[in-house]
């Protein structure tokens, strides 16, 4: 699916790609892009397996996946996942392929449900603005969820079918929307599958839409308000655990002997309510009186990929 507000002919080419990619459907939700840009939407509705979604006013980027996560869910018939790419050319179809593979090679009865990363290099020909932007999103996410992740802003993800009623709860209209699909999921024990996808930056960016003080500001919300939930519930955490260590061994329950890990190379999750339809590969901390208790749940654990 492509979220699109005002989008150059890339576009077309892109859809054609992505068609040539054999994908069951290809949802473009245009978010507001106005009367100029009728023909360009017109001429991708008309093309076999394209869905045109719009939106009478531009209501953001969050808000776009929003619609389309509703429409993939009631209108179309099941798919394992989605992958969402950028409008503007900034990912290329075979890198969206192998998003999608990722999302399929990892979804299956062994293996808990991941979300996939397509993972760019910040490299010195990407422009300073977005480097320095990425890196610090970069270090400020891995601060508060523990986990490190290459690329906390790519557009360019793949989300199984099972979560998107979960995000779709989520707050956010605008990028923001994003980080805290990645937070929430990141507290939930999803470790994200990161794919290295092409760099593309084309023309310096010109054609962002990414105010760099509205929106970051938005994101560095989402990241504060993470980190602060994430110390009230490692306090009620302890508090409770505080509570039940006292008890005897024999009134715990002891650790799953079904619990099956992850298939390499996916992530692992431990606790959500995504989670309790999958079987749990949650880790469990042994405590001298013989009683397990979960893990803190101030995000996360060994992540996947090291990146530096
Ligand atoms: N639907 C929708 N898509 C948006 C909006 N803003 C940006 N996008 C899309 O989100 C993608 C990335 O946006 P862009 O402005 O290029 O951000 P950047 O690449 O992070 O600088 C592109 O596909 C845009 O068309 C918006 O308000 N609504
Ligand atoms: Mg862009």
């Amino acid at each position: 699916m492509v979220p699109a507000r005002a989008p150059g002919p890339e576009l077309l080419s892109l859809a054609a790609a992505i068609r040539a990619h054999g994908f069951g459907a290809l949802v473009v939700v245009d978010d507001g892009s106005g009367p100029e840009h009728d023909p360009l939407f017109a001429s991708l509705a008309a093309q076999q397996g394209t869905h045109l979604l719009r939106h009478a006013v531009n209501l953001g980027k969050g808000r776009a996946l929003k619609t389309a996560f509703h429409y993939i869910l009631t209108e179309l018939p099941p798919v394992q996942g989605v992958v969402t790419a950028d409008a503007d050319g900034q990912h290329a179809a075979a890198d969206i392929a192998a998003v999608a593979a990722a999302i399929v090679s990892c979804v299956g009865p062994a293996s808990p449900a991941p979300a996939v990363l397509g993972t760019r290099a910040f490299g010195p020909y990407v422009p300073l603005r977005s480097r320095l932007g990425n890196r610090l999103t970069r270090i400020i996410f891995r601060f508060v969820s523990g986990v490190q992740v290459a690329d906390t802003q790519t557009g360019l993800r793949g989300l199984p079918l099972a979560v998107l009623p979960e995000l779709l709860r989520l707050e956010g209209e605008r990028y923001e929307y994003e980080m805290t699909m990645l937070t929430y999921l990141c507290r939930h024990g999803v470790r994200p599958v990161e794919v290295p996808i092409s760099t593309i930056y084309i023309d310096g960016n010109r054609s962002s839409h990414f105010n760099p003080v509205r929106d970051s500001m938005r994101i560095y919300f989402v990241l504060a308000r993470f980190y602060v939930s994430s110390l009230i519930a490692a306090a009620i955490d302890f508090t409770g655990f505080s509570a039940i260590a006292p008890l005897p061994s024999a009134l715990t329950v002891p650790p799953s002997s079904s619990a099956t890990g992850p298939t390499p190379g996916c992530s692992s999750r431990v606790e959500s309510p995504v989670a309790a339809r999958w079987p749990s590969a949650r880790p469990r901390w042994p405590h001298p009186s013989g009683a397990t208790t979960p893990r803190p749940r101030r995000c996360c654990s060994t992540p996947l990929h090291s990146p530096d």
